[in-house]
């Protein structure tokens, strides 16, 4: 078990021979074309009944003897029974009806899309053993349901890197060109197919403009080709002066003529090669990026260019919301420089100066994929234009998937978040999905960065998190523990100690992280300007791409009150506003993201914050220790390939939360000179240090930042 078929597995089921009846026995494809969702989705039936109860099962064209299951869209299936039409449920676009009787399967979907999607979900049903009768209608949540992959066409003129990637290669790039070689591709989108994903971007936000280059237009076709039987589309990432960079023009500027028509020219040529392309994904003025405002334009001039361009194709375009300058934000120089108000400031006024195919991508927090963040206010702002919320699977602030967090609690408590606009029920959830403002175009995007590594991410147990991530996305009312339930019995079967050891170490993952990483709001105390790996709290200050603790040998956290601060908490809708203003009613676990306090503020639970540094990181590592062990108790109940890797990974996970509690613990022991009332921060009274051992073969180094090992060094 590599890991490769993650939870499309179709391991045999417990008693399978048991259910044979209750199974079809031939399945029927209603116009299926090869290469298309409905005849895959038949595939799937064949090859999903055959591993998970043994039953083989033919392909028929038309109504053979015995059970059957049938699957197509609904107008394939009214055309031939028009007296079928009036029991057939509304379903919206990507939707899907299921009859389960007495071995029957009936599978319509709005679209092919929609019908291969009915036919997982009814072998998801079947394979976590419920065979009995019955009836579903499911509609997704939301329209835009994508996949966003950092992946680089070249790095340093060789291969295919993926930016914030934990799990290999690139699956679709390699030395400057799209892969020959796509099966991962493919069995990529089988897996998105699976859990409602409809279209992947499959280069770098930071984009490469040689992506347009004819030779590798025909790669990207080649891309959609491999997706499209899974229903799933093909989005580009776009570099924004690409007219200039690779047009050879001597200008970008969104509103020349000259650019307008270069762009034209290739939303042409790349739908004369990929006429169901998606659209195109662009992050501008950002970390760098070029971008409109290059030129004195608005976000929305910019966005528009290529709005225009896309639509007499029917492509969308997501236009990201992360914008901000990070060389004009010094702290040390400016106070109220707050990064988090960047976003807000940026798109202020433009509202309803986009075009209707412009989505706006915004990341969930107004900063960046931290442990901890408030929703980012300019969900509230834009009520005309549609948004998607940006999440990220990849764990790069989170453990980069060598640590286990399980995401679904979090993401779920951002969808559920009340923003209360104009004082009425106005849920992150109900935003993006477009009821609570009346968009078309609104959704879900997921930064996904899986490798070539056969386990996708890097690491079995992050595979949970993709799934939820399609699940959510699809239906947000879903729970986190459900969603995992699911999960674990198509990854691992049904044994129940492997299921509560995996609800366990994952219901308990998010919490121990934030614990030992950064708590009360701190955000995640990673090193910011490398890897945004280790600890590092001190390089949280004085740069510009801040992520600021604003910390000193007195206090911490950072105001971003309107009456003292920079004014960001006025950013969202008065009662919220209102709430993160006051220190009384803002929640302990976004204090400091909120205010700065001394280090002996008490916090609601009566602990000072200093105390609750040194508790937490203390609590949220034990946590950690406690997943090898429970990890060990499925010795021999799964397999011996994904034991040993999962059990590598917790045992190097438990370590390395000491070096996080104890870094973390010692800068802020160092700065405030307050002792823990339990006595443990700086006292390692009984540990050795490696470094005073008689080493054979190992070297000792210095350490940077010195607070990551005891004692200032380490030993390699
Ligand atoms: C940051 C990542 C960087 C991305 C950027 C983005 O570190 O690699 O390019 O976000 O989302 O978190 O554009």
């Amino acid at each position: 078990e590599d890991g490769l078929a993650a939870w499309l597995r179709y391991a045999r089921v417990p008693s399978a021979s048991r259910h044979l009846g209750k199974l079809p026995s031939a399945v029927v494809t209603l116009n299926a074309t090869k290469g298309y969702p409905v005849h895959t989705a038949g595939q799937e039936l064949v090859d999903g009944i055959g591993g998970l109860f043994g039953k083989k099962l033919t392909v028929a064209k038309s109504k053979p003897k015995g059970t059957t299951a049938t699957v197509g869209t609904v107008s394939a299936y009214v055309d031939k029974n028009p007296s079928a039409a009036k029991g057939l449920p509304d379903l919206v676009e990507d939707g899907f009806y299921l009859k389960i009787s007495k071995g029957n399967v009936l599978i319509l979907g709005q679209n092919e899309r929609g019908a291969l999607y009915g036919a997982f979900h009814y072998l998801s049903v079947i394979a976590q053993g419920n065979v009995s009768d019955f009836t579903l209608t499911s509609n997704p949540d939301a329209p835009v349901r994508w996949v966003n992959q950092w992946d680089n066409m070249q790095d340093g003129g060789t291969h295919g890197s993926v930016e914030r990637g934990y799990g290999g290669d690139s699956i679709f790039f390699w030395d400057g060109h799209i892969r020959e070689d796509l099966t991962r591709a493919g069995q990529y989108a089988r897996l998105l197919a699976s859990i409602g994903i409809n279209a992947v971007v499959a280069n770098n936000v930071n984009a490469n403009a040689s992506i347009l280059t004819p030779e590798n237009m025909d790669g990207l076709a080649r891309i959609a080709d491999v997706f499209r039987p899974y229903g799933v589309q093909l989005g580009v990432s776009l570099n924004f002066a690409a007219p200039q960079l690779l047009g050879g023009l001597d200008t970008f500027d969104p509103l020349d003529k000259t650019v307008v028509n270069w762009w034209q020219g290739i939303a042409d040529n790349l739908y004369k090669r990929i006429p169901d392309m998606a659209g195109y994904l662009v992050k501008a003025n950002s970390e760098g990026q070029p971008g409109p405002m290059t030129y004195n334009r608005t976000l929305a001039d910019g966005a528009n260019l290529f709005a225009r361009t896309l639509r007499p194709h029917g492509g969308i375009i997501l236009f990201r919301a992360f914008v901000y300058d990070h060389r004009s934000l010094n702290q040390t120089l400016d106070w109220k420089a707050d990064r988090a108000n960047a976003a807000v400031n940026y798109f202020d006024g433009l509202d309803d100066k986009f075009e209707d195919n412009v989505v706006i991508q915004i990341k969930y927090g107004p900063i960046d994929f931290q442990v901890r963040e408030p929703v980012s206010p300019l969900f509230t702002h834009l009520r005309r234009t549609g948004a998607t919320v940006e999440l990220q699977i990849t764990q790069e602030y989170l453990g980069q998937q060598a640590h286990v967090v399980y995401l679904a609690p979090m993401w779920k408590e951002l969808l559920d978040f009340d923003l209360r606009v104009d004082s009425k029920p106005s849920t992150l959830k109900s935003i993006v999905s477009g009821k609570r403002f009346g968009q078309k175009l609104t959704g879900y995007a997921g930064v996904v960065n899986v490798g070539t590594n056969t386990t996708w991410l890097g690491s079995h147990l992050a595979m949970s998190n993709l799934y939820a991530y399609g699940k959510l996305a699809w239906d947000p009312e879903q729970t986190s523990t459900g969603i995992l339930k699911e999960w674990t019995t198509l990854t691992f079967g049904h044994d129940k100690l492997v299921h509560d050891v995996i609800t366990k170490i994952s219901m308990e993952s998010w919490p121990a992280y934030e614990d030992y990483s950064g708590n009360l709001g701190i955000q995640t105390l990673t090193d910011i300007l490398l890897g945004h790996y280790g600890p590092n709290p001190g390089s949280q200050d004085g740069n510009p791409w801040g992520q600021w603790t604003r910390a000193d040998d007195d206090t911490i956290g950072m105001d971003r009150t309107v009456w003292n601060g920079t004014g960001f908490a006025g950013q969202y809708p008065p009662e919220i506003a209102a709430m993160y203003e006051n220190i009384e009613t803002t929640p302990d676990n976004l204090l400091l993201w909120f205010h700065h306090v001394p280090y002996t503020q008490k916090l609601k639970s009566g602990k000072t914050v200093i105390q609750h540094f040194y508790d937490a990181h203390y609590k949220g590592s034990a946590t950690a220790q406690t997943f090898v062990t429970l990890w060990e108790k499925l010795k021999g109940r799964i397999d011996k390939e994904r034991y040993e890797h999962v059990l590598f990974r917790l045992i190097y996970q438990a370590g390395h939360s000491l070096v996080w509690r104890d870094s973390v613990n010692q800068f802020y022991f160092n700065k405030s000179g307050i002792p823990d009332e339990l006595g443990r921060v700086g006292n390692h009274k009984y540990r050795i240090e490696a470094e005073e051992m008689e080493l054979k073969g190992y070297k000792s180094y210095r350490v940077s930042p010195f607070e990551a090992a005891s004692g200032y060094h380490c030993v390699v």
